[in-house]
């Protein structure tokens, strides 16, 4: 075997001594990857006695998943080895769905494929389906058996057949992985070892003296007493969700081999929940510490050594300086994630809307810390939880706004509480101690496709949409599409009726698919076909325009104009600038702004909107909401 990284002494030997069988391409693998593997582990665990054994179950699950690669798998093992970006591509598009509400069954998924398609999707996000807890379960998010799924929507064999199904479209399936916890009735739950517990609250106290509650109106608190164990459990979120102690070397094997479970079943993308969560530390709020790095880069490696197809997506929703060390940032640099959601730019999207203004969003996105190389961002709009409003004082105090006050006026202005609001959405977990809260709802629904009185409000509420959508699409990085909004599915309040679900209003955005409304998908006069062919004229135009991929440079720019958002990419001599007005007025934008970046103003700029350009001597005008493409 060749040499291919530099190891020292002690580590070859124990290299040599891991003695793990496997082919050519493996040990390969193996061999580049090992230290990534052993270093962190060695950090975590290398003290624990517990740690030479777990380590041994862990290198023979990755030896196993890697000798049990279909030749089909191990062939996109390759593709992807020497395509690392092929997530980001500029003909990338995802799509986000429940299985039960999208199809009922994951049988049912593989008979909507066409409409799938047809939209032209790449990427197909299931959300939570392996065997859950009975309701009340968060969706999903409390996994009584990572090895099978959820028998109301099928089998393992049932996703494989999917997975399939969907590898022969071009398609790739993303599945949920909930790595922080599981169900209290998981049986990992009934050893203690595997749990974070204390005989009586004066650990609880003293941790809880610096934890945030991430349900404060539900679920108050982050830890729960156990009759079983006759302790308190740590639950950082619902009392039903008992979180993992990474501490102990077992619990690490046991979430790698549910990991390696589902490379094996054909999964190409694992969406991580809550990541920031893995590891506690007294007198913080226990989230991002420099531990969840080390884990991640192990769960990473032992990936990349089994199955490299596979790639890992971050659920961190946390502060830009916390963010982007999820993609691989330091000592981690390109170990670990592939993807982490731009929950920043999906909070700056909505603020930008409400407010009209773009300076916020502008000068928050150039502050921003440059993603890696290699890792790239998933842009949305919209997906299944509320929209928290993440806005620091430090990124507030830079355009002159107070943070605090215009959180509230986020909160306010969706909820439809305040003055000329268009929005119909609603609080999610008010905290009475700040009196902030986060924001439920549709896309539609805040975009203002509930609330429109006629035909003329729709048409802005639609406008509205597109544009946030045409910003996410423009800004390089994966896009996603949440289900329905395509077809700008409205707040649906049969969740009331469901005793599981009705103190949870993040319901009322995770609607069942309407296949009725999607019939009008093709039908221009309708809300859905004006929406369809919106959303399908950015996806040509994403895939036609090469300076989009994800290697390119993303700048926000200052058009001059205060309620005008400008970006701008650049990628192997193509470049791209898009202006989008924020606002329900015509707005001018000076042509000097275009032409200092470089670019000339001509008809076919308004041809992704699909309205024509108000063009005058030095100055374009912008129609509502209207965003223009140029390239350079
Ligand atoms: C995630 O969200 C899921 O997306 C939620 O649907 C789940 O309820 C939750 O985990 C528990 O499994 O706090 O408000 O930084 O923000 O993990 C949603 C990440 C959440 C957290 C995120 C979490």
């Amino acid at each position: 075997m060749q040499n291919v990284h530099a190891m020292r002494a002690h580590v070859r030997a124990e290299f040599e001594a891991a003695d793990v069988a496997g082919d050519d391409a493996f040990a390969v693998r193996f061999e580049r990857f090992f230290t990534e593997l052993r270093d962190p582990l060695v950090a975590l665990y290398g003290d624990d006695p517990r740690f030479a054994d777990a380590w041994r179950r862990l290198l023979r699950a990755i030896a196993e998943t890697a000798a049990g690669r279909s030749r089909e798998l191990r062939m996109l093992d390759h593709e992807r080895e020497i395509t690392p970006d092929w997530l980001q591509r500029e003909h990338a598009v995802g799509y986000v769905t429940y299985v039960d509400r999208f199809a009922g069954t994951l049988a049912g998924v593989r008979e909507r494929l066409p409409y799938l398609r047809e939209l032209g999707v790449t990427y197909l996000h299931l959300m939570p389906l392996l065997a859950a807890r009975p309701a009340p379960n968060d969706g999903g998010y409390a996994v009584v058996d990572y090895g099978a799924v959820d028998p109301a929507l099928g089998s393992l064999d049932d996703l494989r057949a999917l997975a399939d199904d969907l590898r022969a479209s071009g398609m790739a399936l993303c599945v949920d992985l909930v790595l922080n916890h599981v169900a209290a009735e998981h049986p990992w739950a009934r050893d203690p070892a595997f749990l974070r517990t204390f005989p009586d609250r004066d650990g609880p106290d003293a941790y809880e003296r610096t934890l945030p509650d991430v349900f404060p109106d539900t679920a108050p608190g982050s830890f729960t007493w156990s009759d079983e164990h006759e302790r308190w459990v740590w639950t950082t979120f619902n009392a039903y969700q008992w979180d993992l102690d990474y501490t102990n070397p077992d619990v690490f094997v046991a979430m790698a081999e549910a990991m390696l479970g589902l490379a094996r079943v054909g999964v190409d993308v694992l969406r991580l929940d809550a990541a920031p969560f893995l590891w506690k530390r007294l007198g913080t709020n226990c989230q991002n510490q420099p531990e969840v790095h080390e884990l991640l880069q192990a769960f990473r490696a032992a990936m990349r050594i089994a199955a490299p197809a596979v790639a890992f997506k971050a659920e961190a929703i946390v502060a830009p300086q916390d963010l982007v060390p999820y993609l691989g940032t330091g000592k981690h640099e390109g170990k670990e994630c592939d993807l982490a959601y731009h929950n920043v730019l999906m909070v700056l999207l909505w603020s930008a809307l409400a407010s009209g203004r773009v300076g916020l969003m502008t000068s928050t996105l150039l502050a921003m810390p440059p993603v890696p190389p290699g890792a790239g961002w998933l842009t949305y709009v919209r997906c299944h939880d509320d929209i928290g409003w993440a806005i620091t004082p430090e990124d507030a105090a830079r355009v002159g706004e107070d943070a605090y006050l215009h959180r509230r006026f986020l909160a306010d202005w969706y909820a439809g509480d305040f003055p000329g609001s268009f929005a119909r959405g609603a609080r999610f977990q008010p905290d009475p101690r700040t009196g902030e809260a986060r924001t439920s709802g549709t896309c539609a629904s805040l975009a203002g496709l509930e609330s429109a009185p006629d035909d003329g409000a729709r048409k802005l509420a639609i406008r509205r949409v597109l544009l946030l959508y045409a910003i996410a699409f423009a800004h390089g990085g994966l896009p996603l599409i949440y289900m329905g909004d395509e077809l700008g599915l409205r707040n649906d309040t049969a969740y009331l009726e469901d005793p599981h679900k009705a103190d949870d209003n993040r319901w009322m955005h995770r609607p069942a698919m309407d296949w009725t409304a999607a019939e009008r998908r093709h039908d221009a006069a309708t809300v859905e076909g004006q929406l369809w062919a919106g959303l399908r004229r950015l996806i040509e135009a994403r895939r036609a325009t090469r300076a989009i991929h994800v290697q390119g440079t993303v700048q926000p720019l200052w058009t001059g104009n205060d309620h005008v958002f400008g970006l701008g990419r650049a990628q192997a001599g193509e470049r791209l600038l898009v202006l989008g007005n924020f606002t329900a007025d015509p707005q001018p934008v000076g042509l000097g702004v275009l032409h200092d970046h470089g670019f000339q103003l001509d008809e076919a700029a308004g041809a992704v909107d699909g309205r024509p350009v108000e063009a005058h001597q030095d100055f374009v005008v912008l129609a509502p909401y209207q965003h223009l493409w140029l390239v350079g």
